[in-house]
């Protein structure tokens, strides 16, 4: 039994000891697959979406979104990254411009294998070599303008993308999991097409985007997205913890796309 908290946990939640899995080489053309039964544990709990704490620093319009990307952005970001940033980013800005938005339907399976392929593209490199510290969340544009990203920076990016392109966020959780065959701390993008419907899962780790039901090696700890946090306990899903916010890195990374606004 999972008792619905009414007030935010007092809980931060660090990564301390956090890696991402290095992708394998992608041999798999990208390609959508069909639905199966969810497995319990991913089931997202929409009837518990009633913390919107962090709803006032999410709102902002356009935040990490290609389209807000400013010409001072451009600049400091070449300054930094080198001059392919211009170039990066305009790829990006063109993919999301060109790419079909997102349908009033649920049936986005198109759009999910674009923005994951995408997206995928970018070099996987760790954190520790690219930002010489254990833990960064980048932005979308970081991660773009720099050429490298790691789990959560293309979970991020994609999530983002999917968010400009008219995806409502209710449908998208950003999902910290266990990958039990690496045995290694993970993060995925999963997209709910109904509510406690199954998943489909976009993955750095794999061009293709597949349910959560076929995805037995992605044990879910927790999601969240700009609403609220969600945690598993015991196999199931579904109890609220509260803000996203509590998300020490999701809160910084919120005031560094705010940043980003104003160059
Ligand atoms: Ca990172």
């Amino acid at each position: 039994m999972y008792l619905r908290r009414r007030r935010p946990v007092p809980i931060e939640y660090n990564h301390a000891m956090w890696s991402c899995p290095a992708p394998p080489p992608r041999a798999n053309p990208a390609g959508i697959r069909a639905k199966l039964a969810p497995p319990a544990r991913w089931l997202a709990g929409f009837a518990l979406l009633a913390f919107t704490a962090g709803a006032a620093l999410a709102a902002t319009p356009g935040l990490g979104f290609s389209r807000s990307v400013t010409p001072g952005l451009v600049q400091r970001y070449a300054a930094k990254f080198g001059p392919n940033v211009r170039a990066r980013i305009s790829g990006w800005q063109e993919f999301v411009r060109s790419a079909a938005p997102a349908p009033a339907s649920a049936d986005n399976l198109p759009l999910l294998g674009a923005v994951n392929t995408f997206f995928n593209r970018v070099p996987f490199v760790t954190d520790q070599a690219h930002w010489g510290v254990e833990d960064y969340w980048a932005s979308p544009a970081e991660a773009v303008s720099s050429n490298g990203a790691d789990c959560e920076d293309f979970s991020i990016a994609k999530y983002f993308a999917l968010k400009e392109l008219g995806v409502p966020i209710q449908r998208l959780r950003i999902t910290y999991v266990k990958a039990v065959r690496l045995n290694q701390a993970h993060m995925v993008l999963a997209y709910y097409p109904e509510p406690n419907a199954v998943p489909l899962i976009l993955d750095n780790l794999e061009d293709q985007v597949r349910p959560a039901s076929e995805r037995a090696d992605l044990i879910p700890v927790y999601s969240f997205n700009d609403e609220d946090l969600l945690i598993v306990r015991q196999g199931q899903a579904g109890a609220s913890a509260g803000s996203s916010l509590q998300i020490r890195l999701w809160r910084a990374l919120l005031q560094k796309l705010e940043e980003e606004l104003r160059y």
